[in-house]
C-alpha cells in the first residue's frame, strides 16, 4: 500500500499541481476579461438609491386580455412569470439599461394640519355668520329664520336644510338661548356625519382593486398616489393604472406618484383603452402577488355620455380580470362643487355602483358645509376628506373632529 502511494499517488499528485500552477495566468486574464464586458458597453449606471419602480408600457390589448403585447423593463426583484403572457413579456424584456428615473417633483411640506386648520375658510363663510345666532341671548321666530336663511347659502342642500329646520322647531320650546340652538344644530350635524364615518379598509380579496371616479380636477389621480403612498408604507405591494388615457399629461401624473410612492404604473398610449389598462393591472398584480390595485379614470371625454359608458366598461371588465372586483368603486368630490356633487353622485352612480366617497379640497373652499348635504343625501360611506396637498393632508373621515373644526 504505502508503495503505491508513493510510486503513483504521489507522483499524480504533483503534476495535478504543476498543471493548476501553469494555467492560472491564462484565468486571471479571463477573468479580467470580464470584469471589462460592462464597462465596454457603457451602460448607464444606475445609482443604488434611484427609486425602484418598473414602467410598464402595453400596447394593442384587447377586452378580453388576449393578444397583449407587452414590453417592459423588469424589476430584477419582481417574481418569476406566472402567466403566458407574463412569459412572453419577459421573452420581449427591453434590454438596454434603464436611465435613472428622474425625481418626482417635490411634494409641500407636509405641515401638521388638522380638520381645525382644513376648515378655516368654511369656518369664516356661513359659520362665522351663523356665530351671531348662537350669541344670541334670546331665541326669537327672526332669529330662527335669519338662520334658516343662512343655512340655505351654505350648500348644504335643500333637503338637508329643511331636515335641520324641522328639527329646530320640534325643539323650539327647550330653545331658550343661542347656545341651545348652537348644541342642538351642533348634535344634529354630528348625527349626519356619523353616519357615513367609516374607516377604510382594505379587504381580504387578493388582489384588492379599487377603482377611482369623478369629473375632471375633482383630485382623483392625486388622491390616487396619496392612497397608493398610505399603502405601501403599510407594505403593501401596489399597482396603478393609468386609465385615463385621454390625456398622456394624466398618465405622466400617475407615473409620477408611482415613483413617490413606490408602487407600479401599468400604463399604455394615449387614447389606448382604459378597460384593458384596468385589466392588465389587475392581473400584473394576480401574477405579481401585489395585494392592491387602484385604477385612475377619465374625468372628461367627449361628452358625458362617453365617460358614462366608459367607466361601465372599465368596472365590467376588472369584475372579468377577478371575481367580485372592483372591490371599492370610490367618487371623488370636490368640496367646491357644493351641492353639485350630490348631482355628480347621482349620475355616477346610475353608471356604476358608488361604494363609498372621498371629498377632496375642503381645505380651499368655504363650501365644505356641502359635506353634510353629500353625507345626508347620498348616504355612502365617506371615507376621507382632503385638506391639503401633501399625503397627510388625506386624512380619514373623522365626524367628531370635522364637527368641533365647523363649531370651534
Ligand atoms: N388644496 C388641495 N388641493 C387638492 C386636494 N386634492 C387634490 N388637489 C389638487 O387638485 C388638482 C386636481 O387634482 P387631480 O388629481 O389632477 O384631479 P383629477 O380628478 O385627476 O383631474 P382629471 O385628471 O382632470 O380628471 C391638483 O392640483 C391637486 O393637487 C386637496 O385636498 N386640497
Ligand atoms: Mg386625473
Amino acid at each position: 500500500m504505502n508503495g503505491e502511494l508513493f510510486f503513483y499517488i504521489i507522483p499524480l499528485f504533483l503534476l495535478i499541481v504543476l498543471i493548476i500552477v501553469i494555467r492560472l495566468p491564462d484565468n486571471e486574464d479571463d477573468h479580467d476579461l470580464e470584469e471589462k464586458k460592462p464597462d465596454d458597453k457603457k451602460l448607464p449606471q444606475v445609482p443604488r438609491d434611484a427609486p425602484r419602480h418598473d414602467t410598464i408600457d402595453l400596447t394593442l390589448p384587447t377586452e378580453s386580455g388576449t393578444d397583449v403585447e407587452v414590453y417592459y423593463k423588469k424589476d430584477p426583484d419582481s417574481p418569476p412569470a406566472a402567466t403566458v403572457a407574463e412569459a412572453k413579456a419577459q421573452e420581449e424584456t427591453v434590454v438596454e439599461a434603464e436611465e435613472p428615473a428622474a425625481p418626482a417633483p417635490e411634494l409641500p411640506p407636509a405641515a401638521p394640519r388638522s380638520f381645525t386648520d382644513g376648515l378655516e375658510k368654511t369656518r369664516g363663510g356661513f359659520f362665522a355668520r351663523l356665530k351671531g345666532i348662537f350669541t344670541a341671548s334670546a331665541v326669537t321666530d327672526e332669529l330662527i329664520e335669519e338662520m334658516e336663511e343662512i343655512l340655505y347659502t351654505a350648500d348644504l342642500g335643500v333637503a338637508t336644510v329643511t331636515h335641520l329646520m324641522d328639527e329646530v322647531r320640534r325643539n323650539r320650546a327647550s330653545l331658550n338661548s343661542g347656545d341651545a340652538v348652537r348644541e342642538l344644530l351642533k348634535a344634529r350635524i354630528r348625527a349626519i356625519l356619523k353616519s357615513v364615518e367609516k374607516p377604510f379598509a382594505v379587504g381580504a380579496a387578493r388582489p384588492f382593486v379599487i377603482l377611482m371616479v369623478g369629473v375632471n380636477g375633482a383630485g382623483k389621480t392625486t388622491t390616487i398616489g396619496k392612497l397608493a403612498k398610505k399603502f405601501t408604507m403599510q407594505g403593501h405591494g401596489v399597482v396603478m393604472a393609468a386609465g385615463d388615457t385621454f390625456r398622456a399629461a394624466a398618465v405622466e401624473q400617475l407615473a409620477e406618484w408611482g415613483v413617490r410612492a413606490g408602487a407600479e404604473v401599468i400604463r399604455d398610449r394615449e387614447g389606448a383603452d382604459p378597460a384593458s389598462v384596468a385589466f392588465n393591472a389587475v392581473n400584473t398584480a394576480v401574477s405579481g402577488g401585489r395585494e392592491i390595485v387602484i385604477v385612475d379614470t377619465a374625468g372628461r371625454l367627449q361628452n358625458r355620455v362617453n365617460l358614462m359608458e366608459e367607466l361601465r366598461k372599465v368596472h365590467r371588465v376588472i369584475g372579468k380580470a377577478s371575481d367580485g372586483a372592483p372591490h371599492e368603486t370610490l367618487l371623488v368630490i370636490d368640496a367646491n362643487n357644493g351641492q353639485n356633487a350630490v348631482t355628480q353622485a347621482r349620475e355616477f352612480g346610475e353608471a356604476i355602483p358608488i361604494t363609498g366617497i372621498i371629498v377632496t379640497k375642503l381645505d380651499g373652499t368655504a363650501k365644505g358645509g356641502s359635506l353634510i348635504g353629500i353625507a345626508r343625501e347620498l348616504a355612502l360611506p365617506v371615507y376621507f376628506a382632503g385638506i391639503g396637498e401633501s399625503v397627510e393632508d388625506l386624512r380619514p373621515f373623522d365626524a367628531d373632529q370635522f364637527t368641533e373644526a365647523l363649531f370651534t
